[in-house]
């Protein structure tokens, strides 16, 4: 889908050698501020294109060990219906990884080099899927919290300046909003159920909203790679402004589910009309960076049994290409690839 126009000739070389590189990049930055999609095969920066294969690829990444906390609630979902929606949202989950490898893929990189990037721990992936699934009720938060950050955050990424990210976006925001409401509806049921259910639906929200705030990334002040990607347009707004903007939606969520969230400085600013939080506690999203949030170790290993044990269908898939390369003139390996 993303790699069809890979082996054209682009309308200049994508790798300037010499003297022209100030005078491709001032071009470049036009094309950007004239709101011009840049495409595969057109000339880019290696910076943008470095930049965009580490969000691209992180994000995909997210999306696949995403899938954990929530698969562990597969088989005790309470309800047959409960079950049914949760498994759509979980293979949502793993195709948006795949839309977003093979558009990570159209920058040059393949999707085997990013895996053994993740497998090896080299590769980061969002902060929040560090954190266990202790009761029915996380499903729930994270279907509001989590994915309605994912949602604050990606819509922007809909008008990103790249292409393919951009437009693979598109799919994954529709999806990522039907995700959201499963996951509010959950919250209302039990808020709105036994006291136990209510209990247990207040604190999957203490365990969860700060880690949702942390998902935006540090704070404008210590976020390194926001000033130059917004001038590229890969990003539209800064991690601050879309935190904010989670918390002025989120917070009279909460109010309406009669859940208390879990912040005594909360509060309403009248003067700038927003809610104002207590200080963030980023020493805890710092830890988790570092490989040693509560679930680090385990979703990774996760990730390598699956890898290991998905090896026979990856080589039988070859298997399978190399026999039929001629008889499909490429097609089936082009298949054994892609899976
Ligand atoms: N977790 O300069 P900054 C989902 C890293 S999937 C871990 O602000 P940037 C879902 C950052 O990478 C949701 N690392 O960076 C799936 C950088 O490290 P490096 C995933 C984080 O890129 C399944 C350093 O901190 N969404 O919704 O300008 C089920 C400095 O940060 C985090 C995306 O990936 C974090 N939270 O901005 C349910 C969206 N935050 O690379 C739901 C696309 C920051 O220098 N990504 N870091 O070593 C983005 O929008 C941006 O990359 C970020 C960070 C806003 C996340």
């Amino acid at each position: 889908m993303y790699t069809q126009a890979l082996d054209s000739p682009g309308a200049e070389p994508r790798s300037p050698a010499s003297a022209g590189e100030a005078e491709r990049e001032r071009r470049f930055q036009e094309r950007i501020d004239r709101d011009e999609k840049i495409e595969p095969k057109d000339w880019m920066p290696e910076g943008y294109r470095q930049t965009l294969i580490r969000q691209i690829a992180q994000h995909a990444h997210s999306e696949i060990v995403g899938m954990l906390p929530e698969g562990n609630w597969i088989t005790r979902a309470p309800t047959l219906r409960r079950k049914l929606v949760l498994i759509a949202k979980v293979q949502d989950e793993g195709g948006h990884g795949m839309y977003l490898y093979s558009a990570a893929e159209t920058l040059g990189v393949s999707r085997g080099e990013l895996i053994e990037q993740l497998l090896a721990g080299r590769a980061k992936y969002s902060s929040i899927f560090n954190y266990p699934t202790l009761t029915w009720a996380d499903i729930g938060a994270i279907g509001w919290l989590v994915d309605g950050a994912a949602i604050m955050n990606q819509i922007p990424l809909c008008r990103c300046s790249y292409g393919p990210y951009a437009r693979a976006m598109v799919r994954i925001c529709k999806e990522e909003s039907f995700h959201q409401r499963q996951g509010y509806e959950i919250m209302l049921t039990l808020a709105r159920g036994t006291p136990a259910q209510r209990e247990m639906a207040q604190d999957a929200l203490n365990r969860w909203w700060w880690p949702s705030l942390m998902m935006f990334g540090p704070s404008d002040a210590e976020s390194v790679h926001t000033a130059q990607s917004m001038r590229w347009k890969i990003k539209r707004f800064s991690n601050d402004e879309l935190r904010q903007r989670f918390i002025d939606v989120t917070v009279p969520q909460a109010q309406f589910l009669d859940l208390a969230v879990p912040d005594p400085a909360l509060r309403w600013d009248e003067a700038s009309q927003h809610f104002i939080t207590g200080p963030i506690d980023w020493s805890e999203f710092q830890t988790v960076l570092k490989g040693h949030g509560p679930c680090n170790r385990e979703r990774l290993g996760a990730r390598r049994a699956a890898h290991d044990a998905g090896r026979w269908v990856r080589e039988a898939a070859a298997a399978y290409a190399d026999k039929h390369r001629d008889r499909t003139g490429g097609g089936a390996e082009r298949y054994a690839q892609a899976v």
